[in-house]
């Protein structure tokens, strides 16, 4: 009797947790463009769910790498979830000195060669402004996101959100000239156990200026 209770409890669980992985069907397609109406490449949309249940989510991401190649960073912007270790590969023959001098973030990843490695972690949420100390022209971001559902637009200013559930949730938008507060933007969002909850951001930017004047 017990063993037959102990079956039926498994198939209880088993139940619900068939249940619990239909509810993770939700999708998000997200539009960003600039005050001009342009595309807007490199834009990070993050969702942070209006409830304690969808507040821990995940959504599933690449692997976190920021590469030198080609005396360049690569990717541009590389979104990161709060505690994420970033793995810094070096694939120049050349060294390179990777440096924050960011609030979120101040670190030096001292000298390094070519298919040598380094990592950090990255624990505060917020902008990281990456240098090198020797190429001066090598610029790139590590955005530490507020939840763990983010995506980042591509060259037509789109980023799709896959497998989260439906529910209510805070939509943020964040770029690295973009003018403001990513509060300013922020809106609540529905977003639908069917088909694709569409989102679109108009984001003004800063104007360009001198690279290495960042902000952050
Ligand atoms: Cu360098």
């Amino acid at each position: 009797m017990q063993f037959l209770a102990q079956i039926g409890l498994v198939a209880v669980i088993a139940f619900f947790t068939s249940m619990a992985s239909d509810a993770f069907s939700a999708s998000v397609q997200g539009k960003i463009t600039d005050g001009d109406g342009n595309a807007l490449e490199h834009a990070v949309i993050t969702l942070v769910g209006d409830s304690p249940e969808l507040a821990s989510v995940s959504a599933t991401m690449p692997s976190p790498v920021m590469t030198q190649q080609n005396i360049q960073y690569n990717p541009f912007v590389l979104p990161v979830a709060m505690g994420t270790t970033v793995t810094f590969p070096n694939k120049d023959k050349v060294r390179h000195h990777v440096y924050s001098f960011s609030k979120v973030k101040r670190f030096e990843l001292e000298l390094y060669g070519e298919d040598e490695e380094k990592s950090v972690l990255f624990d505060q949420q917020g902008t990281v402004a990456l240098g090198c100390n020797i190429h001066d022209n090598m610029l790139a971001y590590i955005y530490v996101a507020r939840s763990k559902i983010f995506a980042k637009t591509d060259e037509n200013g789109s980023a799709t959100i896959q497998d989260i559930p439906a529910g209510t949730y805070t939509a943020y938008v964040w770029h690295p000239r973009m003018r403001g507060d990513e509060e300013d933007l922020a809106r609540h969002v529905v977003v639908t156990a069917e088909g694709i909850t569409e989102l679109g951001f108009e984001v003004p930017l800063k104007r360009e200026r001198n690279r290495r004047r960042s902000t952050y």
